[in-house]
């Protein structure tokens, strides 16, 4: 099949020194290109078999062809060379100069979505992947690769559409058909609205997954909570010492927590005498605790709980109390006990932090297109089936229907207007 697009070039690894690097040519003219450059790639080469040669520009290395069953499912052409910037470069101006265009960012799976080799969330998935850091991410993203958000839509997808045909028959056909079961038909939106329902509730996860859980260390001063956030980003990003005050800005540093993405947030000691700046430190010390996921009480276990601690606990929302400095002698606490100093507690410590974000299996990964879509269609249906219950005429009923279908088919990228494909497609990189 003759393809509608031009040809595309573009690296395909990341840009700077490496054992290899890889160029991808994509379109019609994919093998010309490729041999212009690679001429011991013969005219009609066989697919999926690499071959080894010269580069005109002097490197050596392999080609590896596809034919329309390519990741951008049109001819396409893999080159595969020293991980030279400058033998990169020189590949790429040959490629130019056989006539080849440089791909823009996310192009190559533009071409993949408008091929129809993946729709359009899996293309989305793309961009997930590339950009996931943690574990996590990427397992979510390779599901949403493999088509588990439009597998899990589809029967919703399938159902409206049938109602649709029963209605839009009955217009054309109402002697024939005879009354539409009102029954059966809002048992049908209902499920569809049951499964759009079920995908929507992966929204906070999703979240998680993606943003990270917010976690505030707040407490007394000198409680350790700048310690502690040393210990677990693994250096002196904070300033320790045994005089109270010592911390005034917010400090924040991300971790991988069991493939949780946990952004950690060491905050000013709080205390009600404190000089200016101080308290400053402590007002953003609180505007931290109130926008974090989880808030974390530090305490001195040779201390204990004091009447302060329990004034600034009471201020707090569900703060999770972690006693501290348990290498010192100490009599026992009822939370939980860690040393900064030796690192005991701490497994157990990062153990709770994540339960809260226990749903790591995640099959579904949301974005804000998607979830938007989804209650666009969920209030679509709502309406239907309003309309439904006082038993509107089917003209009534069918525009809602068709909305509804319409979010639906949005989010796998049916008929989706080219500006939106424009931003998605904008947020990827080069070579993807
Ligand atoms: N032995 C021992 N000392 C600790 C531990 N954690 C902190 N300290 C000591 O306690 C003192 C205060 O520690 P910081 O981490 O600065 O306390 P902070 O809560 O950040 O204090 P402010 O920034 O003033 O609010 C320092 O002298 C630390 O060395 C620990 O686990 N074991
Ligand atoms: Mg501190």
């Amino acid at each position: 099949m003759e393809s509608p697009f031009d040809t595309i070039v573009a690296p395909i690894t990341a840009p700077g020194r490496a054992a290899v690097a890889a160029v991808r040519v994509s379109g019609p003219n994919a093998y010309l290109v490729a041999r212009a450059t690679f001429p011991s790639l013969p005219l009609e080469p066989e697919p999926r078999k690499a071959i080894y040669g010269w580069f005109r520009h002097g490197d050596d290395g392999l080609a590896l062809p596809f034919s329309s069953d390519s990741y951008t499912g049109e001819p396409c052409v893999e080159l595969f060379i020293h991980g030279s910037p400058t033998s990169v470069r020189m590949l790429m101006d040959d490629c130019l100069a056989a006539g080849a265009r440089l791909a823009g960012p996310g192009e190559f799976t533009l071409r993949a979505f408008a091929n129809g080799r993946i729709d359009l969330s899996q293309a989305e998935a793309v961009a997930e992947t590339v950009d996931a850091q943690t574990q996590t991410q990427l397992k979510a993203a390779g599901g949403q690769l493999a088509g588990a958000l439009a597998r899990a839509l589809q029967p919703a997808l399938d159902r409206v559409e049938e109602t649709i045909v029963l209605y839009e028959a009955t217009l054309d056909f109402s002697e024939e058909i005879g009354p539409i079961n009102s029954l059966e038909t809002v048992d049908a939106i209902r499920k569809a609205e049951a499964t759009i329902s079920e995908v929507l509730q992966w929204e906070r996860p999703t979240q998680l997954v993606r943003e990270g859980l917010r976690v505030a260390l707040v407490g007394r001063p000198n409680a350790g909570k700048s310690s502690l956030f040393n210990r677990l980003a693994g250096s002196d990003r904070a300033i320790v010492t045994p005089i109270p005050g010592t911390t005034r800005d917010v400090l924040e540093t991300t971790l991988d927590v069991r493939g949780i993405p946990v952004t950690l947030f060491d905050t000013a000691g709080l205390r009600s005498k404190a000089e200016t700046v101080e308290q400053i430190g402590i007002q953003r010390a609180i505007s931290a605790a109130r926008h974090a996921h989880v808030i974390l009480y530090l305490y001195d276990c040779q201390i204990g709980l004091i009447e302060e601690d329990t004034r600034n606990l009471h201020a707090l929302e569900s703060p999770v109390l972690i006693a501290t400095k348990a290498d010192l002698p100490h009599s026992p606490t009822k939370d939980l006990e860690v040393s900064a100093e030796t690192g005991d507690g701490l497994t157990k410590f990062l153990d709770q932090l994540v339960d809260s974000a226990a749903e790591i299996e995640l099959p579904y990964l949301l974005n804000p297109r998607h979830t938007s879509a989804l209650r666009n269609a969920q209030n679509a249906l709502g309406e239907a089936i309003a309309g439904i219950g006082v038993e509107a005429a089917p003209e009534l009923i069918l525009p809602a229907l068709y909305h509804a279908t319409g979010e639906l088919r949005q989010i796998l990228g049916l008929g989706v207007a080219p500006d939106v494909l424009d931003q998605i497609f904008a947020k990827f990189c080069i070579g993807k």
